[in-house]
């Protein structure tokens, strides 16, 4: 299929999938065995100005929209979701202080992540809210020029590895979702600390910990935005990752569909290839409907997000369930066309198999999706 990128988008495809064969294919098993964050793919990725993509120009960028960083993850993704989910974290990060922040912060901060030289990561989940994202405990107290946070923030993408988080906190716990805060914390602020790193079924080359506040003091103008407009900032953070996240599903189906398929040309059973068999093609068609159905949408979303910066939930939300719950499904069956050793370790698709699983759970539940696709269509039709 052609879908009419630019000569800078496809530029951006070829160093994104350049890295993805030559410097992540390589080394997923092992990262993924040993449980070992990328950094030195990292640093790739950070060479060939990837960081940059979606950061404003003035802060050292190179100003993309969600369109660009989309194919840079797709192809990230097609190799490893847990280098790309290392890798895109960053930009949940970093989307709060370009929604919400001050210049001080944005020039103070976005430069650093634009050029990769600082990690980046996001606080919003804790132990009691997940789905419920309004239901946070953490706080934040001014105390003079000081904020006081206490509060522990689980599963955190990046946890220890990053050095600057945007954490939501509440600074008026009777006003709900009106009265949280975001906040920008540094590693190594006073108070502020990390749990072990969790051991999870899949993503293993990400790192995700706890973030932990114990009268963590910061400067009072390390608040992003005004007090109160935490949430909202959350969930404009939230609708930006979202196409990122179905980048990675779409990569990763892609990634499972061609393992299948070279592994169907090579397989031989009862004196054939197996790929010549209708009932494994049957599997393969759909797999690949699945994928470039999943790459459409997520393109075309992209794109009107692109456009209509101000409308985004709704797409954001559609590309999101449907790419992963896609990447799901034609993972698992790429583990059934390799058969026996599709659930082997030696092949790569048991791995994906058990990465695509997230996705159909970080940065908001598929149920959750839906739930925001339903009221949005609630909203439309009561106009
Ligand atoms: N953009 C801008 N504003 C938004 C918004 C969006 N996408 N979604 C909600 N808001 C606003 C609402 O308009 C409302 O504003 P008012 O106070 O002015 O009315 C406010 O935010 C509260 O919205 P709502 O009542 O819909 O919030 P809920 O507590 O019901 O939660 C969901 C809504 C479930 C959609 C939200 O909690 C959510 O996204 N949960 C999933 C969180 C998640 O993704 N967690 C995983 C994190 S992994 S990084």
């Amino acid at each position: 299929m052609d879908y009419f990128l630019s000569e800078e988008q496809q530029m951006i495809v070829d160093v994104a999938a350049q890295i993805a064969d030559e410097k992540i294919m390589p080394v997923r098993a092992e990262l993924d065995e040993k449980h070992e964050f990328p950094r030195a793919i990292l640093e790739e990725m950070a060479q060939a100005d990837l960081f940059g993509i979606p950061i404003p120009e003035e802060y050292g960028g190179f100003g993309g929209s969600t369109f660009e960083i989309t194919i840079a993850l797709e192809q990230i993704g097609r190799a490893c979701i847990g280098v790309g989910t290392a890798f895109a974290a960053n930009f949940l990060g970093a989307y709060p202080i370009i929604i919400g922040g001050s210049e001080e912060l944005k020039q103070k901060y976005l430069p650093s992540i634009a050029a990769g030289k600082k990690y980046a990561a996001f606080g919003l989940t804790e132990a009691n809210a997940g789905s419920d994202a309004s239901g946070i405990q953490t706080t934040a107290v001014l105390d003079g020029d000081e904020w006081v946070i206490n509060g522990t923030k689980q599963w955190i993408t990046n946890g220890g590895e990053a050095d600057i988080y945007t954490v939501i906190a509440m600074t008026d716990k009777k006003k709900g979702a009106r009265g949280a805060s975001m906040f920008v914390l540094e590693k190594g602020d006073p108070g502020f600390s990390f749990g072990p790193k969790e051991k999870k079924m899949g993503i293993r080359a990400s790192s995700t910990t706890e973030l932990i506040f114990k009268d963590c003091r910061i400067p009072k103008d390390r608040i992003i935005g005004r007090q109160g407009t935490g949430f909202i900032t959350v969930m404009k953070t939230l609708d930006s990752s979202r196409p990122g996240i179905a980048a990675l599903g779409v990569g990763l189906a892609q990634g499972a569909l061609d393992e299948a398929v070279k592994y169907a040309k090579q397989r031989v059973q009862f004196g054939k290839p197996i790929i010549s068999y209708q009932a494994v093609q049957h599997m393969l068609a759909d797999m690949a409907i699945g994928v470039e159905s999943a790459r459409a949408l997520l393109y075309q979303c992209a794109r009107y997000i692109a456009a209509n910066p101000k409308d985004m939930s709704k797409a954001s939300s559609m590309c999101k369930v449907y790419a992963t719950d896609v990447a799901m499904k034609v993972a698992t069956d790429a583990v059934q066309v390799l058969g026996g050793y599709g659930y082997m370790s030696e092949y790569p698709v048991e791995k994906m198999m058990r990465d695509a699983k997230i996705l159909q759970i970080y940065e908001g539940t598929n149920q959750i999706q839906r739930n925001v696709i339903g009221q949005e269509l609630n909203r439309e039709y009561s106009r």
